[in-house]
């Protein structure tokens, strides 16, 4: 049953995902971020907050979550 665990837990990451990515672009942006902590009741996420939760993940540099860079940040707590 592992492999149908890891297909669960990626799902269940996408959904995460498409949450946090308002536009649908496929990107997590900085004010995406800090809009859904705002809906899910954390107003002290503010956006360089966000930015740099963002950036502690965003293996590439540009500033933007993409879902592998979010997948791998769920597997890397
Ligand atoms: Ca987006
Ligand atoms: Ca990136």
């Amino acid at each position: 049953m592992e492999g149908a665990e890891q297909v669960a837990d990626i799902e269940a990451a996408r959904k995460a995902f498409e949450r946090f990515d308002l536009n649908g672009d496929g990107q997590i942006t900085a004010a995406e971020y800090k809009s859904v902590m705002a809906q899910l009741g954390d107003p002290y996420v503010t956006e360089p907050v966000a930015q740099a939760v963002i950036n502690a993940h965003d293996s590439n540099g540009d500033g933007l979550l993409t879902f592998d860079e979010f997948w791998a940040a769920q597997n890397n707590k």
